[in-house]
C-alpha cells in the first residue's frame, strides 16, 4: 500500500520558463519544493495528470536521477497511470520527442539544461513537452509559471527508488512505470528516414568520421547508429560516456566548446567529415575537413539537398528559420518554390507550422537543424542527412560548400555573444537601440548605410497568436544585417546576442574569412549602440 504526502510549500521568485523551460543553477533546483513546485505547475497547467501517460527522461547531468525519482512519485500521487522513463534516466531530446508521438502520450518532462555545463555548482533545467512532441508552447509555458506563484502543497508518493538500471516493468501504487531502452525507437526512426545501405557502403569504402559527443547524452545513440548499425570504426564517436558533469566541459557544439575537434578537422590528419552535439542531443556542428560550416548555412545545405535522402525524396512542404538565423535558406527555397517562414528563436515556434504541414525542414543559428519527424531540433538526424547526402552526391564537405555558394552566393554570418553582462546594463543597451531605431534610417555609420530597421514581432500564421519584442533588425544598404537579441536561456547575468550577416552574390569571393567579411556591419553596429560606453566591451566571449 503506498502512501501519499501533501506537502504545503511557500513560491519561490523567477520560475518562470524562458527560451527553452525552466533553467537555472543546480542548487537553485536542489533547494527543497523547489522542483517539485515547477513539476506541480506542469501538472496543473496541463489539467492535471489523472489518467494520463508522460515521457520522462533527462541528459544524465547532475541531479538528473534524483529528479527524476522525484517527478516519478509526484506523478503517481497526481493519478498519472504510466511513465515511460529511459533506463539509467537517460533520454536524448529527440528521443522524447519522439517517444511522446510514437506512444501518443499527453506529453513528456526532459531534464537538461542543454549546452549549458552540468554539475553542482552549474546549470540545472526542466521542460516539458505537449503531446505534439514538441516543447510547450508561449501560452501554456504563461500558465504554468502563473501556477507556480499559487500552489500551496503539492502531493507525493512516499515510496523507494525504482531500479532504473535495467529495462523492465515497475510500479508505484497504481502506477506502471515502464524503463526503456533509450535508443532503439530512435535508431528505427532513422533507418525510415535514411538510406542506411548507403551511409553503410560509404563507411566500408574507408570514409573517416569523427563525432564528439562531448561525454554527454548522444553518445550511445551515437555508437549504436554510427558505429555498430552504419559500421563506422570503432573510435569514431568520441567521449561517448554521459559524465554528470560533461567531465568539466561545456557541452555546447561550436567552435569554442568543441575546438578539439575543429582543431582535429583542421589539421593534416583531419578525417572527412566532424560533427558534435550537445548536452541533450538537440544541437548539432558540422565540420568538413578544413571547413567548418556554419548553421545557417548547414540548413541551407540540407533543405537543397534533401531530397537526396529517402525520406523527403518527395520533397519539402516549406522551412523556417529563426529570425536571427542567416538567409541563406530563404534563397535555396526561394529557387525551390516552397513557402520561408521566419519565426522568433525557440523551437516552439515551429511547432504550429509542422503541425500544420507548412513546413518539413526548420533551423536555427544557434546549432539546431530538424524536421517534421519530430518537434525539436535534432543533433544525430542534421549528421545522418549530411552522410546521406555526402554518400549520395560523392563529394566532400568542402566541394558541396563551393556548389552551394556558386548556386545562391555566401551569407557570411557568426554570433557574437556577450556574456554574464550586467542585467540593468544589457536592457538599456536594448532600450536605447530601439529609442534610437526610428532616427537611423539614411544614417551612415562606418560607411554603413542603415537602410531599414525594426523591432521583430511574429504572429504565427498558423494561430494567429502575436509574439512582440523578439529582438531587433538592422539592415544595411549591401545586403548586410545587425540583430540583437538578449538570450532566453543564460543562467547568470544577461547574454547579449549580436548576430551579424554579410551576403555576397554568386560571383564574388567566397574564400574571405568569416570576421573579415563581417568587420564593417560589426563596426557600425558597434556605433550604433555605443557598445564599449554601455556595456564596457567591444569584443565577445564567444563567437559562433
Ligand atoms: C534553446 C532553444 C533554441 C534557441 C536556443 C538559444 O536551445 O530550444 O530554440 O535557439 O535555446 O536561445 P537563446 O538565444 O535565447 O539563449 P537549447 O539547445 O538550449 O534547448
Amino acid at each position: 500500500m503506498t502512501n501519499f504526502l501533501n506537502v504545503a510549500c511557500k513560491p519561490f521568485e523567477g520560475q518562470k520558463p524562458g527560451t527553452s523551460g525552466l533553467r537555472k543553477k543546480t542548487r537553485v533546483f536542489m533547494q527543497a519544493d523547489y522542483l517539485e513546485r515547477f513539476v506541480q505547475a506542469i501538472f496543473n497547467a496541463i489539467g492535471g495528470g489523472s489518467g494520463k501517460t508522460f515521457v520522462l527522461g533527462g541528459d544524465g547531468r547532475f541531479f538528473n536521477a534524483t529528479a527524476i525519482q522525484k517527478i516519478l512519485k509526484m506523478a503517481a500521487a497526481n493519478g498519472v497511470s504510466r511513465v515511460l522513463v529511459g533506463q539509467d534516466g537517460l533520454l536524448s531530446t529527440p528521443a522524447v520527442s519522439h517517444l511522446i508521438r510514437l506512444n501518443e502520450t499527453d506529453g513528456g518532462f526532459i531534464l537538461s539544461a542543454s549546452h549549458n555545463p552540468g554539475g553542482i555548482d552549474q546549470d540545472f533545467g526542466l521542460k516539458f513537452n505537449t503531446p505534439n512532441g514538441g516543447p510547450a508552447p508561449e501560452g501554456i509555458t504563461a500558465e504554468m509559471y502563473d501556477q507556480t506563484l499559487t500552489i500551496s502543497s503539492y502531493p507525493i508518493a512516499d515510496a523507494p527508488d525504482i531500479d532504473l538500471s535495467k529495462v523492465g516493468e515497475h510500479a508505484i501504487g497504481d502506477m506502471q512505470v515502464d524503463v526503456i531502452d533509450p535508443v532503439s525507437a530512435y535508431s528505427d526512426l532513422m533507418e525510415t528516414l535514411f538510406d542506411f545501405g548507403k551511409i553503410r557502403a560509404l563507411f566500408a569504402s574507408g570514409f573517416s568520421l569523427r563525432f564528439d559527443a562531448m561525454h554527454a547524452v548522444t553518445g550511445p545513440y551515437a555508437r549504436a547508429i554510427l558505429q555498430v548499425c552504419l559500421g563506422a570504426p570503432e573510435g569514431s564517436v568520441l567521449n561517448a560516456i554521459p559524465s554528470e558533469d560533461f567531465c568539466g566541459g561545456h557541452p555546447d557544439p561550436n567552435p569554442v566548446w568543441a575546438k578539439p575537434l575543429v582543431d582535429l578537422m583542421m589539421s593534416g590528419n583531419a578525417p572527412e567529415f566532424g560533427a558534435a552535439s550537445d548536452g541533450d542531443g538537440d544541437r548539432n556542428m558540422i565540420v568538413g575537413r578544413g571547413i567548418y560550416v556554419t548553421p545557417s548555412d548547414s540548413l541551407a545545405v540540407l533543405v537543397a539537398n534533401a531530397h537526396l535522402a529517402p525520406g523527403y525524396k518527395a520533397g519539402l512542404a516549406g522551412v523556417a528559420r529563426s529570425m536571427p538565423t542567416s538567409r541563406a535558406c530563404d534563397r535555396v527555397a526561394e529557387k525551390l518554390g516552397i513557402e520561408a517562414f521566419e519565426t522568433p528563436t525557440g523551437w516552439k515556434f515551429f511547432g504550429n507550422l509542422l503541425d500544420a504541414g507548412r513546413v518539413t525542414i526548420c533551423g536555427e543559428e544557434s546549432a539546431g537543424t530538424g524536421s517534421s519527424h519530430v518537434r525539436e531540433k535534432d543533433g544525430l538526424w542534421a549528421v545522418l542527412l549530411w552522410l546521406n547526402i555526402i554518400a549520395e552526391r560523392g563529394q566532400s564537405v568542402a566541394e558541396i560548400m563551393t556548389d552551394h555558394w556558386q548556386e545562391f552566393g555566401r551569407n557570411y554570418y557568426s554570433r557574437h555573444d556577450y556574456e554574464a553582462v550586467p542585467v540593468e546594463a544589457a536592457n538599456q543597451l536594448m532600450r536605447e537601440l530601439e529609442t534610437n531605431l526610428p532616427g537611423l534610417v539614411g544614417e551612415s555609420f562606418f560607411g554603413m548605410q542603415v537602410v531599414a530597421s525594426e523591432t521583430f514581432r511574429y504572429v504565427d500564421p498558423v494561430d494567429q497568436s502575436v509574439s512582440e519584442n523578439q529582438g531587433i533588425i538592422v539592415h544595411f544598404k549591401g545586403q548586410g544585417r545587425a540583430v540583437l537579441r538578449l538570450s532566453g536561456t543564460g543562467t547568470e547575468g544577461a547574454t547579449l546576442r549580436i548576430y551579424l550577416e554579410q551576403y555576397v552574390d554568386r560571383d564574388a569571393d567566397h574564400s574571405v574569412e568569416t570576421q573579415a567579411a563581417l568587420q564593417a556591419v560589426k563596426s557600425a553596429i558597434h556605433e550604433i549602440t555605443r557598445i564599449q560606453a554601455l556595456i564596457g566591451r567591444d569584443e565577445p566571449d564567444v563567437m559562433t
